[in-house]
């Protein structure tokens, strides 16, 4: 449709969970060997590892990657000390984006982990808070840009709230609606002509995040006047910790002109939250790609894996392995939601249902040429409406499983 199937795979590895991700849990320390890491936050080990990714970006031939500002650079004892270290290791992933042509997806800011966000950043009750945030965002935003960064990502952590006894929702969405529109204007001050996005996520860390689902999300947006800065980028794992599907999510961000990117991983059915696994079936990623396929494609966005080794692959080469997997099962199923939609069986399923709207009333409906009046008189005159009989509900989906089955 107008791309070639490369397009839709911008494949993104993130620095974090391939990284810095330890294998730690609630109930034990990190089991990783990462022989490369000291296990130190300094800038030295940094260094190290921006060689030890760009090996890896290499080897698995992935053309972008994502990361948090804390991801690649340590925290310093003050604000100009963490600007520093930042500053320090951007050159490096500079260096290394020029000398092996792997690009940035998009950047992020990491507003959850340190303890001064335990309240959230933007949606915090602590102005000098917010303002730390900013000056992270301002931060981030510009070497993003310096690095040539596509998009930039807007997840929000923890803005949210655990109890409404003692929080203002309003004021807090309205600061978050300033803190975007400052962002807004910053990119527009530096040039940076990346694509803003909202990483939609309910229920983690906090119990009622604000962005809980695509919906919410578009919701806000319009209402502090955002809505043309940013799109959404869609996380498998975060759909259907919302009860929704992927392609439902997909399907939502994409009829507003807002489908983004996505992050892929694999929605866990047994598990109720965001366990990062690498996608592999190919059932799920033909649904999601078939999806992203109605909808034109990603854009400037990507298949970002935000996703994890189980803390059991501790080995360096299960990295490959899971990206590998994940890959396979992405490439596999843009083949085959590619085929399914040159088929044109599974939209005639959409045209079926909707004929007898078409070929009736329903044309005037939807240009506009009828109100309550004349639908009654219309009414009124037939006596009685037709029963729609298209149905095959049961059959759908055995459609689309048995075109997997052949490609
Ligand atoms: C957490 C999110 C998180 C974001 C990242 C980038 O559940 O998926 O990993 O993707 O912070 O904004
Ligand atoms: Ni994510
Ligand atoms: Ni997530
Ligand atoms: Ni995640």
């Amino acid at each position: 449709e107008g791309k070639s199937m490369r397009d839709h795979l911008r494949f993104s590895v993130v620095y974090w969970h391939t990284f810095r991700g330890t294998g730690s849990d609630p109930f034990g320390p990190g089991t990783a060997v990462r022989p490369w890491d000291d296990g130190t936050d300094s800038v030295d080990n940094a260094l190290k590892r921006v060689d030890v990714a760009f090996e890896f970006f290499q080897k698995l031939q992935a053309p972008y990657y994502a990361f948090h500002d804390r991801d690649v650079s340590p925290e310093g004892s003050n604000l100009a000390e963490s600007h520093k270290n930042f500053d320090r290791l951007a050159q490096a992933l500079k260096d290394q984006q020029q000398a092996t042509g792997v690009k940035l997806l998009w950047g992020t800011c990491n507003l959850f982990s340190h303890p001064r966000y335990m309240h959230g950043a933007a949606t915090t009750c602590n102005a000098d808070v917010f303002a730390y945030a900013a000056s992270e965002v301002k931060k981030c935003l510009e070497i993003t840009n310096d690095l040539g960064g596509e998009n930039y990502v807007f997840w929000g952590g923890r803005e949210g709230y655990q109890n409404l006894y003692n929080t203002d929702m309003k004021r807090e969405l309205d600061n978050l609606g300033r803190f975007l529109h400052m962002a807004v204007d910053h990119a527009k001050k530096i040039g940076f002509t990346g694509q803003f996005l909202i990483e939609p996520k309910p229920k983690e860390p906090t119990k009622h995040q604000y962005d809980s689902d695509a919906a919410a999300c578009l919701n806000f947006l319009r209402a502090y006047g955002l809505e043309d800065h940013f799109k959404l980028n869609i996380e498998t794992n975060h759909a259907t910790l919302a009860g929704h599907t992927m392609m439902h999510e997909l399907d939502y961000a994409g009829m507003q002109n807002a489908l983004g990117s996505i992050d892929a991983n694999t929605g866990d059915l047994l598990l109720g939250w965001d366990t990062d696994q690498f996608p592999t079936d190919y059932y799920q990623t033909a649904q999601a790609m078939w999806m992203i396929l109605k909808h034109g494609g990603l854009g400037s966005g990507g298949v970002n894996f935000d996703a994890k080794v189980r803390r059991e692959s501790f080995e360096p080469i299960d990295l490959f392995y899971a990206h590998i997997g994940g890959m396979d099962a992405f490439a596999k199923g843009l083949k085959i939601a590619a085929a399914i939609r040159a088929d044109g069986q599974m939209q005639s399923f959409v045209k079926d249902r909707y004929a007898s709207w078409d070929s009736g009333i329903g044309a005037k409906i939807e240009a506009g040429q009828v109100g309550l009046e004349e639908l009654q008189a219309y009414m009124l005159e037939k006596g009685q409406s037709d029963a729609n009989t298209s149905g095959r509900q049961e059959m759908l989906e055995n459609v689309f499983n048995r075109y997997i089955d052949r490609v």
